[in-house]
């Protein structure tokens, strides 16, 4: 089942963002470098007009630097995308970042005119993390969950540059439904709003192709090569047997197996992970663009057809879709 979460504190964020667009000169969005696609917002260049727009590939600490560079190079190439990785609890990195904002809006300086500049992003990716880095305090509050940060809230770096911090965001549909399980492996879904094993079971089946030697060195797994070749839960009952989440009776408690892999993946103990590729990321944009557009041939060949229908067998069919 895909995954999906916009709760409506979200969309309240959503709105308040809208408005308080109007007075922003740079927009920095937050990326989770390990997931670089799938993390980006789409409803993003809506939202944010004709604003000078910085990425941020956050957490690169915890990211494959190979991959990364990859990533980088691949949104610096979009017209109007400036992209840089950071760390956000890193202080000399993060000082490059006001220089970046700086330079997108050079006239913007003076008490008279400020440099008004929005952090946006998923929930958990590190926007109040790296406020609190540039400003050099603990002035915002974080945390390892989604969710931590409730309104906006505004810090004044200098007399004449503005930063605000916004509550973490997803988007209505979440189409890429291999983007919305790497989107909860990373800790930016709700607890409630997903399945844990079969969050696990995709990470595994994301991770298993290019680092089988992690998983072989942290699960003390044998034949690192049949790793890739394993299916993911036959994968997920080794690691279960080998960190010993065994019921009475021998069988292997999945659950308990998919909440290591997961802590393990989020606290970064596999190691230096990035889940997707330019590449892939692109093909599943395509195939969900694809699905999305045959959803809304049939609407529309429905509505066509039965004008005279009532509303709610509109949205029965569209449930089965
Ligand atoms: N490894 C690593 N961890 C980070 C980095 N930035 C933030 N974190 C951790 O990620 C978690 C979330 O950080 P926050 O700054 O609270 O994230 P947020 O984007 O403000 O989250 P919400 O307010 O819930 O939307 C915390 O546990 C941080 O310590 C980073 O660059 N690298
Ligand atoms: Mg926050």
């Amino acid at each position: 089942m895909a995954i999906q979460w916009f709760p409506g504190h979200m969309n309240v964020t959503k709105k308040a963002i809208i408005e308080r667009m109007k007075e922003i000169d740079v927009v920095i969005e937050m990326l989770d470098a390990r997931l670089p696609g799938s993390s980006a917002n789409p409803m993003l260049a809506e939202l944010t007009g004709t604003r000078k727009k910085l990425k941020v590939l956050n957490k690169q600490d915890v990211a494959d630097p190979e991959r990364t560079a990859t990533w980088l190079a691949w949104y610096n190439a979009q017209e109007g995308t400036q992209a840089i990785a950071l760390d956000a609890g890193d202080t000399a990195p993060a000082q490059r970042l006001i220089k970046a904002c700086r330079e997108l809006a050079p006239n913007r300086h003076g008490m008279d005119k400020p440099l008004r500049v929005l952090i946006c992003g998923i929930p958990n990716v590190g926007k109040s993390t790296l406020m609190n880095t540039l400003v050099g305090k603990k002035a915002a509050k974080t945390g390892d969950e989604a969710g931590i940060t409730k309104i906006e809230q505004r810090i004044n770096l200098a007399n004449d540059f503005y930063l605000f911090d916004t509550p973490g965001m997803l988007w209505p549909k979440i189409t890429i439904e291999k983007g919305g399980y790497h989107l909860a492996a990373s800790g930016a879904v709700g607890r409630n709003a997903y399945d844990e094993e079969e969050v696990a079971l995709e990470l595994l089946t994301s991770i298993k192709g290019p680092y089988p030697q992690l998983l072989a060195a942290r699960y003390k797994l044998d034949n690192v090569d049949q790793i890739p070749t394993l299916h993911d839960e036959e994968l997920l009952t080794e690691i279960g047997r080998k960190r010993g989440a065994v019921m009475t009776g021998g069988r292997v408690n999945l659950q308990k197996a998919a909440e290591i892999v997961l802590n393990d993946f989020r606290s970064a103990i596999l190691g230096r992970i990035t889940l997707e590729t330019p590449e892939a990321f692109e093909q599943w944009a395509a195939v969900a663009a694809e699905a999305e557009a045959e959803r809304q041939r049939k609407k529309a060949a429905r509505n066509k057809k039965g004008s005279g229908r009532r509303a709610d067998d509109d949205a029965a069919a569209e449930q089965a879709d």
